[in-house]
């Protein structure tokens, strides 16, 4: 590689130079190993959500008074969660005793969730989500991301994923390609949803589209098995019934 630039920014005009906080120190080495090492790909689709949605808003008036708010992100989880079991090979990590010959499956699923935080970004994550409903996983989700922004979230809290949410529902945005969570082989990223036209076979209807990003190790996983991993999450998020299926 060819040297950085190096320029003399105050020629140009008035400066201020600012110390990284820790987190960001920390998390920059691993974001710059994980992009440049991976081989990654990422295939952006969108899920309808118009009834989870009306789901959702009709749960969260139920449980008013219970002080439990779900978000769609814990939907996410759970519908990750069938996915994965699905799709094993997105559960898994390459065996680097072995020099990557290998694949690690692992038969538990920890779903980590990028948390936004003043200090930069942390990954806590929720263990067996397989074993937790929708509301658990809120009431969770809640407790790790207010822990996030304290700044108190142990080493334990952060480990252990097989599998990361990227959320920025919350915000906005159409579609962004996220970096995987190294030793994991994929994550996903999630942008807010808005009410499109939808042809229905015979007219275009008002759907809710959630938007959805996947970036995935191309050493572990093929474009054809994202695609399908995709296009099953959607089914998931449009009908929750078919992970009885
Ligand atoms: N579409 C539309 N609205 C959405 C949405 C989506 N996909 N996801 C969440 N929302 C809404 C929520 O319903 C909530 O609405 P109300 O305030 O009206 O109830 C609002 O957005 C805020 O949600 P939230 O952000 O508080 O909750 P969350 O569960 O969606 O996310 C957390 C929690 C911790 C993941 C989030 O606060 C956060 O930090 N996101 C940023 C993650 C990030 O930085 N990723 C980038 C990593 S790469 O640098």
């Amino acid at each position: 590689l060819i040297p950085w630039p190096k320029v003399d920014f105050a020629k140009f005009g008035p400066i201020e130079r600012r110390e990284l906080p820790r987190i960001k120190k920390i998390s920059g080495a691993n974001l710059m190993r994980n992009a440049v090492m991976i081989p990654a790909v990422t295939n952006h689709d969108d899920a309808d959500i118009t009834e989870l949605e009306a789901f959702r808003l009709q749960l969260n008036k139920e449980h008013e008074k219970s002080g439990v708010k779900v978000t769609m992100l814990a939907f996410l989880v759970k519908a990750c969660v069938a996915a994965l079991q699905r799709f094993p090979e997105f559960n898994a990590s390459l065996d680097m005793d072995s020099g990557g010959e290998a694949l690690i499956l692992k038969r538990y699923w920890n779903i980590g969730f990028a948390a936004d935080t003043p200090n930069g970004l942390v990954v806590p994550v929720i263990k067996n989500a397989d074993q937790k409903g929708v509301l658990h996983i809120s009431r969770e989700l809640a407790e790790l991301a207010a822990k996030a922004r304290e700044g108190k979230l142990s080493p334990a809290d952060m480990s252990g994923a097989t599998f990361t949410i990227s959320s920025l529902g919350g915000i906005g945005g159409r579609y962004f390609t996220p970096i995987i969570n190294a030793p994991e082989v994929a994550i996903l990223g999630v942008c807010k949803s808005r009410w499109e036209p939808q042809w229905d076979g015979q007219q275009f209807v008002p759907r809710l589209m959630l938007p959805l990003s996947l970036t995935w190790d191309h050493r572990v996983i093929d474009g054809a098995a994202a695609a399908r991993f995709n296009a099953y999450l959607g089914q998931i998020l449009a009908d929750f019934r078919r992970v009885l299926l």
